[in-house]
């Protein structure tokens, strides 16, 4: 990192409370690493919260995938939490084995299971990746029947599934390629997966939950909770950015600066265009 690139990090950035970002998949292609980059130049934060699937261990194990560009991501990154960032590292399940590391501080990021993030507002956010409670949606009918007891079993039991997947190197799971196979059951899978974490943030007694996993970003209020969810940076490019106020907002990031820039100077130029193409035509 040159000095002129620190300047310019600073200059140009726009400054919130909270950034939330997750599923980024470093160590795989699916990542727009570029776009990422550029939204961590023009995004500061007080707080940053990394929610999961941020490093994808499983696919890393398939082969090694590790541009320039994702060393990159991570060296913005721990100059984030060096330059007076508080960065909290959420392990989702394709970078599981952080969860091992829970507690612990590494360069200045810390690494929770979960976390309690309040607003400026005073809300109470749960943080937590969200594939906890994968299997009690896709199993949710017999789950209903037996109740609390299997609820506990499946959680626990989704956690050595995903253990022993690993181990053999067998496909992980992921919600995306899933969902392009059963597109129709994508709308009442996003929906399930969203009750449950609103109802796991009523259980823990909290205004809401900010979670990520189901690559879908999303600000809404569920039976009384707010749930927000990161979306990724794979497909939709989007963060949840906190306001000094405690308001919550969905950033979409699909251009570069430079590009949205370029767009907006080129839309600027269209209207005196049109009418005269329609005259001529
Ligand atoms: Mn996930």
């Amino acid at each position: 990192m040159t000095a002129n690139d620190s300047l310019a990090d600073s200059q140009s950035a726009k400054r919130f409370r909270t950034l939330f970002l997750s599923d980024l998949h470093l160590g795989t292609r699916g990542l727009q690493a570029e776009l990422l980059l550029d939204f961590l130049k023009h995004h500061d934060a007080d707080t940053i919260y990394l929610v999961g699937d941020i490093v994808d261990g499983w696919r890393l194990k398939g082969g090694w995938y590790w541009p320039q560009a994702h060393n990159d991501v991570v060296q913005k990154l721990l100059r984030k939490a060096r330059k007076g960032a508080r960065v909290v590292y959420v392990p989702g399940n394709h970078d599981e084995f952080a969860r091992d590391y829970t507690g612990m501080e590494f360069g200045g990021v810390e690494v929770a299971d979960t976390d309690i993030h309040e607003t400026a507002d005073g809300k109470k956010m749960l943080v937590i990746h969200g594939d906890q409670f994968d299997i009690v949606v896709r199993h949710a009918r017999w789950l209903a029947f037996l109740g609390d007891w299997a609820y506990e079993a499946a959680l626990f039991a989704n956690t050595w599934a995903n253990r022993v997947r690993r181990l053999f190197g067998v496909d992980y799971w992921s919600f995306s390629a899933w969902a392009k196979l059963k597109v129709k059951n994508a709308v009442n899978f996003i929906g399930d997966f969203e009750q449950t974490l609103a109802a796991e943030a009523a259980r823990r007694g909290v205004d809401g939950v900010v979670c990520g996993h189901i690559h879908h970003a999303t600000i809404r209020h569920i039976e009384g909770m707010l749930y927000v969810n990161t979306g990724d940076f794979v497909e939709s490019c989007t963060a949840i950015a906190e306001h000094p106020d405690g308001r919550f907002e969905i950033l979409y990031w699909r251009k570069t600066a430079k590009e949205q820039a370029a767009a907006e100077a080129a839309a600027a130029q269209q209207p005196p265009a049109l009418p005269q193409a329609r005259a001529a035509a």
